[in-house]
């Protein structure tokens, strides 16, 4: 599954966005360091489901589909407040960092209220630093060795970089990005950094996403998205309470709500008049990273699993990625007998090698049962 890891300074509201995308009660408070253990869950980002063009109704195994637009399950991870100097241990500190090794996606959360440039900058160099201090620790002895092994520039950081759960392939890229040198005795700190930088540009990016907008004046617009997870939050709880009818910018207002939470609601249908949610901001990040969402079916014409549930599965893919791949995401037995495939809107027969596009619905065919 896809990781997303929410990072910010303390009281940006990380917990707040958290608990309302993934509807889970975590400690919310006015104070510094309220978090102090990760917490993780799941949510969603979103597409437009394939069933619109069946006109049938989908069957998902996870997720959700409202209104035509399906929601995939995402992993969400709500890390612990970050100061200045976590890198190095202060405040939660590195244990905070541990955290993020796994996210596929940062996202630097931050209150629009403060000196969001600088803070948003702390968090990216603490990061960095951390990440820095993690692969030059024992360096001296270990790219001797390495250097002395004959390995691929790849293979030798990948012994340093697996356990921010990065691989091979991403490693091959992120050298295609970054000018450093082949030798790894005569690098640098400042290599080490610029490994790092690359890291967080190219593998496990960091997008900056202000919060709080509204505390905002409407009149100010920041360059970086907005959202407010207060509002977000409202309005999960009230549609878990059954006072609007949908968890979305367009909702409608029951007619149980009394006056004063007609007037709260209200208020906030016309902030989203002109603002937008954090599945919003998500799933436009997740698609410009050229992720793609592919769903594998077992029925060609019906789009249907063997039970007859339709498009019950939805796989979050890399542009790229082939009829090969998703094959072996099904499953490895099915990658490994893998025949052909077949393109079920166009009805065509695809090779191993065919590239994915968003939203393509596949039969694979395979030698496997
Ligand atoms: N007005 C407003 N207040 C918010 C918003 N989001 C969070 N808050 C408030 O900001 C304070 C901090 O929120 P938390 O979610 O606990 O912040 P955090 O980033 O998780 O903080 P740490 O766990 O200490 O790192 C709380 O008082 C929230 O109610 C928002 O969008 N608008
Ligand atoms: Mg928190």
């Amino acid at each position: 599954m896809l990781k997303i890891g929410i990072v910010g300074k303390p009281n940006a509201g990380k917990s707040t966005l958290f608990s309302a995308i993934t509807q889970i009660d975590v400690d919310i408070a006015d104070y510094p360091f309220t978090t102090i253990k990760p917490n993780v869950g799941i949510s969603y980002i979103k597409d437009r489901c394939p069933h619109n063009d069946i006109n049938v109704k989908c069957n998902p195994r996870e997720g959700k589909c409202i209104d035509g637009i399906r929601y995939i399950p995402v992993e969400i991870i709500d890390v612990p407040g970050l100061i200045e100097g976590a890198s190095e241990g202060k405040g939660m500190g590195n244990q905070f960092l541990d955290n993020i090794r796994d996210s596929d996606i940062l996202i630097n959360l931050f209150d629009v209220q403060g000196d969001y440039k600088n803070d948003i900058s702390m968090v990216r160099s603490e990061i960095i630093k951390w990440i820095s201090s993690k692969v030059y620790d024992n360096w001296q002895k270990f790219s001797r060795k390495e250097d002395a092994s004959g390995d691929r520039l790849s293979l030798k950081l990948l012994k340093k970089l697996a356990t921010f759960g990065i691989n091979e392939k991403q490693v091959e890229y992120l050298l295609t990005k970054i000018n450093v040198p082949q030798q790894l005795s005569i690098w640098s700190e400042n290599d080490v950094i610029e490994l790092s930088q690359g890291i967080i540009k190219y593998i496990k990016p960091i997008f900056d996403v202000g919060n709080k907008a509204d505390l905002l004046n409407k009149e100010i617009k920041l360059e970086y998205p907005v959202i407010s997870a207060g509002y977000e939050l409202a309005l999960a709880k009230a549609y878990k309470n059954g006072y609007i009818d949908r968890y979305s910018r367009h909702f409608n207002i029951s007619e149980k709500c009394n006056e004063q939470q007609k007037l709260i609601l209200n208020n906030i249908l016309k902030f989203y008049e002109n603002n937008v949610m954090f599945d919003d901001v998500i799933s436009n990040i997740v698609s410009s990273l050229g992720y793609i969402i592919v769903y594998p079916v077992y029925d060609e014409s019906k789009w249907t699993d063997k039970n007859g549930n339709v498009l019950p599965d939805a796989f979050i893919m890399m542009n790229g990625d082939t009829a090969l791949d998703l094959a072996y995401k099904v499953h490895s037995e099915i990658g490994d007998n893998f025949i052909k495939a077949i393109n079920c809107r166009t009805h065509r027969i695809i090779g191993k090698d065919y590239k994915l596009i968003n939203n393509d619905v596949v039969k694979i065919v395979s030698g496997s049962r």
